[in-house]
């Protein structure tokens, strides 16, 4: 079982430091966080994974887009919850200086030198982040987004076959809005 203090100080920690922004469906950010989290620990309980293995995914679920969005530093994440943890957050964030295109492929790349917990963050991410597209994308954006989708399942799919199943039918399903 996965520990539910580690789980809530993540959560905290993450409230604050996202402090009022919103999602692209103007929910609280938080949403966003506890629904890829909500992913994370469904998979680790179908696969079995042990207690440990489980934290760290969870609690990087839970901080995965607090260094892109927030003041938040490498060295406060390193401080506050650890090594693992911070390059863990840290391998999610995209390098802002690198154009769009070229983002994608090095947040790859520093995925694939991590450890199967924190590559499985990113197949969550994308899960939660599969439902029916905001309004204001036009079919260029939706297009692509949904051949990224296929892009990040082939290269992250060995992490998790539970969380790899789960957005191979999101792909699917998300057909319905490429016009
Ligand atoms: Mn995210």
């Amino acid at each position: 079982m996965f520990s539910q203090e580690k789980y809530l100080k993540a959560l905290n920690f993450a409230a604050i430091a996202h402090g009022d922004q919103k999602t692209p469906n103007n929910l609280p950010y938080v949403t966003h966080l506890t629904n890829v989290a909500m992913e994370v620990i469904h998979a680790s309980i179908e696969s079995k994974m042990d207690d440990a293995k489980a934290d760290l995914a969870i609690t990087v679920a839970l901080l995965h887009d607090i260094i892109e969005d927030t003041k938040i530093t490498y060295d406060d994440i390193y401080s506050e919850f650890g090594i693992d943890i911070a390059e863990g957050v840290d391998a999610l964030s995209k390098d802002k200086t690198l154009s769009k295109k070229e983002q994608m492929e090095d947040s790859i790349n520093n995925l694939l030198a991590q450890p199967y917990e924190i590559q499985m963050v990113k197949l969550a991410d994308r899960i939660t982040n599969m439902q029916k597209p905001p309004k204001t994308w036009d079919g260029e954006k939706i297009y692509n987004y949904h051949k990224e989708a296929k892009f990040i399942l082939s290269c992250l799919k060995n992490s998790n076959a539970f969380l790899s199943q789960r957005l191979e039918s999101k792909i699917s399903e998300y057909r319905v809005y490429i016009k």
